[in-house]
C-alpha cells in the first residue's frame, strides 16, 4: 500500500476524531459559560486560568507582557488559552477513536485541573469550580457518546492492508458516518444553545451594573477642586491635556473580566486590628457623607521611564482618613495598632497601603466619580481608593469592597507576594512628550515639552540638554497642586543632524532625578528620559 493511500484511509477517522474532541470541548466550554452566569463570570473555566497564570506570572515577566501588549495582554492570554484547548482537544480527540474511556477520563481530569485553578485563586471560592466541572462533565460525555457508537471503526475490506500479518485498517462505514453527522450536529446545536443562553444570562447581569451606574447621579462635593489655573496648561501640540480624559486613561490590572458591580448591591466593610467602631457602608450611606473633589496624579509602579501608565484626573469621593477615624482607628503614631490597611476588591485583590500615610492628612480618598461622571468599570466602579504619591499598586483598589487594618508583619497582600515592595512611594520622574522619539523636525525653533511628577511634593524645576551638553531650565507651568503632574516647554533652536534630548526634574525637597536606571522591579523605575530625533 502506498503512503499516500494509508494517509488517505487514516486521515478520515483521525479527522472525525479531533472534530469530536473539539465539539466536546465546545459543549464544555459552553455548559461552564452557562454554570458561571448561576456563580460569577470569573469562574468560566478560560478566564480562571488566566487569572491563576496572571497570578504566576513573576512581575519582571508580568512587565514585559504589559510593555509588549499593553493592555491587549489579557486578550493574548486568553487566545493563548484557547489555542492550548484547542490543541489539547484535537489530540484527545483522536486518542478516543482508540482509547475512549481514557480519552474521556483525560477531559474530566482537565476540567477538575480548571475547578481546582478555579477555587484556588486567591478570591477563589469553593462555587468558582462548579463551571469547570460542569464543563468537564458535560465535554467528557459528549466524547465518550459521540466516538462510541456513531464512530466505531469497524474493519476495512480485506486487501486495504497489504503487509503480512498486519491488521487489516480500520475505515468508518458508511452508515456510521451519517449517524456520526447527526450526533455531531446535533451536540453542536446543543452546545451553541447553551453558550449563547450562559452569554445572554452573564450580559443581564452586566446591564443591571450598567443601569445602576446610568441611573446614578453624584451629589455635588462640599469641598470643591476648584478650576484649573489658566497657565497650568501649555497647550503645546504634541503635549496632552491636563487632565487626562477617562478614554484616554491607562488601566492595569488582573481582571480578565471587568467587575460589573452593581451600585445597589455594593457594601464596603470597615474592620481589623484597632477598630473599635467597626463599619458596614452601602453606596448610598456613601453619597451622604461629604464629598471632596481633588485633582490628582495616578502612577503605576510599572511604569517604565518615558512610559504612559500614569494619568491625571479629577476625582469625587469621601476622605478615607475620617471614615477610618469614625471606625475607632488611629494611626501608628498615635498608638494605633494597625500600621498597614488591606484594601480588598470583589474579585479577591489585595493591595497594602502603610496607614500612617492614609491618615496623614493627604486627600486619600474612597472616590466615586471621575472627572465628572460616576467611575468608569474598568477605572473601579463604583468604589475605588485614590491615595496621592502612592503608586496604584499600593494604593489605588478598584472594585473596594473591605478594608481591613492589620499589620505590615503579619499580612503580604497580592503584589508584595509576587516580588513587588511593601511600601512604595511614588518617584520623581519627567517625561518628555514632544517631539517623540525618532521624529524629523525642520531646523529652527521646536517647542520641546512634557510633564513631570513629585506627587505631595511638587515639582520645582525641569532641566533639558541637548547631546549630553549643559542643562537649561524648562519653563514650568503653573502648578495646578503638588498632587498633580506639572506640565513644562523648553525652546530648542534646533540645527541639521541627530540629536538627543535628554529631561531630569527636581522636586521641592529638592532631590534630582537620578540617571541611574533601575527597572520597575521592585518599587518604581529610574532614569532619565531621553529621545533621538533627526533635524534636516
Ligand atoms: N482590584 C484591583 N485594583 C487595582 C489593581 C488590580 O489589579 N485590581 N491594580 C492596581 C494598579 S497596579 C494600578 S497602577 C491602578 C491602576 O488604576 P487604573 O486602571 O484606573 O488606571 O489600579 C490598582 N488597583
Ligand atoms: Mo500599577
Amino acid at each position: 500500500m502506498t503512503g499516500r493511500a494509508r494517509l488517505r484511509e487514516i486521515l478520515p477517522p483521525a479527522g472525525a476524531g479531533a472534530l469530536c474532541g473539539l465539539l466536546a470541548a465546545g459543549t464544555s466550554l459552553a455548559v461552564a459559560e452557562l454554570a458561571a452566569a448561576a456563580v460569577r463570570e470569573e469562574a468560566r473555566p478560560v478566564n480562571a486560568v488566566g487569572g491563576a497564570v496572571i497570578d504566576r506570572t513573576p512581575a519582571p515577566v508580568k512587565d514585559w507582557a504589559i510593555e509588549n501588549f499593553g493592555t491587549n495582554d489579557k486578550l493574548v492570554l486568553q487566545l493563548g488559552i484557547l489555542l492550548l484547548l484547542g490543541l489539547f482537544a484535537v489530540t484527545v480527540g483522536v486518542l478516543a477513536l482508540r482509547f475512549r474511556r481514557a480519552a474521556a477520563l483525560a477531559v474530566l481530569g482537565f476540567g477538575l485541573f480548571g475547578a481546582v485553578v478555579a477555587a484556588g485563586r486567591p478570591e477563589g471560592a469553593g462555587p468558582d469550580a462548579l463551571p469547570s466541572l460542569a464543563g468537564a462533565v458535560a465535554g467528557a460525555t459528549v466524547l465518550y457518546l459521540l466516538v462510541g457508537p456513531s464512530l466505531r471503526m469497524v474493519p476495512g475490506p480485506p486487501g486495504l492492508s497489504e503487509r503480512e500479518g498486519e491488521a487489516p485498517a480500520r475505515v468508518l462505514t458508511g452508515f456510521e458516518r451519517r449517524r456520526f453527522v447527526v450526533a455531531a450536529t446535533t451536540v453542536a446545536a446543543a452546545s451553541a444553545g447553551a453558550g449563547l443562553l450562559g452569554r445572554r444570562l452573564n450580559a443581564a447581569g452586566r446591564a443591571r451594573a450598567a443601569a445602576s451606574r446610568t441611573a446614578l447621579s453624584l451629589p455635588a462635593p462640599a469641598s470643591r477642586a476648584g478650576t484649573v489655573p489658566t497657565g497650568a496648561e501649555l497647550r503645546v501640540p504634541g503635549l496632552g491635556p491636563l487632565i487626562t480624559p477617562n478614554r484616554d486613561f491607562y488601566r492595569i490590572d488582573t481582571a480578565l473580566t471587568v467587575p460589573r458591580v452593581d451600585a445597589e448591591s455594593w457594601r464596603l466593610t470597615v474592620r481589623g486590628k484597632g477598630v473599635t467602631r467597626p463599619l458596614e457602608l452601602g453606596f448610598a450611606d456613601l453619597l451622604e457623607r461629604e464629598l471632596v473633589e481633588r485633582r490628582i496624579t495616578l502612577t503605576c509602579v510599572s511604569n517604565p521611564v518615558g512610559g504612559r501608565y500614569t494619568g491625571n484626573a479629577s476625582w469625587i469621593g469621601v476622605r478615607l482618613a475620617e471614615l477610618l477615624a469614625e471606625a475607632g482607628v488611629r494611626p501608628p503614631s498615635r498608638g494605633g495598632p494597625a500600621d498597614q490597611l488591606i484594601a480588598r476588591s470583589v474579585e479577591g485583590m489585595t493591595l497594602g497601603s502603610p496607614v500612617e500615610a492614609v491618615m496623614d492628612g493627604r486627600d486619600a480618598l474612597l472616590a466615586v466619580g471621575m472627572n465628572g461622571e460616576p467611575l468608569p468599570f474598568v477605572n473601579g466602579f463604583p468604589v475605588r481608593m485614590v491615595v496621592p504619591g502612592l503608586y496604584g499598586y499600593v494604593s489605588a483598589c478598584k472594585w473596594l469592597t473591605e478594608l481591613e487594618l492589620t499589620t505590615f508583619e503579619e499580612y503580604d497582600p497580592y503584589w508584595v507576594q509576587r516580588g513587588w515592595a511593601r511600601e512604595a512611594p511614588i518617584k520623581t520622574m519627567s517625561r518628555i512628550d514632544t517631539p517623540r522619539g525618532l521624529d524629523t523636525l525642520p531646523a529652527g525653533r521646536v517647542a520641546v515639552a512634557g510633564v513631570a511628577w513629585a506627587q505631595r511634593t511638587g515639582i520645582d524645576r525641569v532641566e533639558v540638554r541637548v547631546d549630553g551638553g549643559a542643562w537649561s531650565d524648562a519653563e514650568l507651568a503653573e502648578e495646578d497642586s503638588v498632587d498633580t503632574w506639572r506640565q513644562w516647554v523648553w525652546m530648542w533652536d534646533a540645527t541639521p543632524g541627530r540629536h538627543s534630548l535628554e529631561v531630569r526634574a527636581t522636586d521641592r525637597s529638592g532631590s534630582t532625578q537620578t540617571a541611574d536606571r533601575v527597572g520597575t522591579v521592585p518599587d518604581g523605575a529610574t532614569g532619565r528620559h531621553a529621545v533621538v530625533v533627526n533635524v534636516n
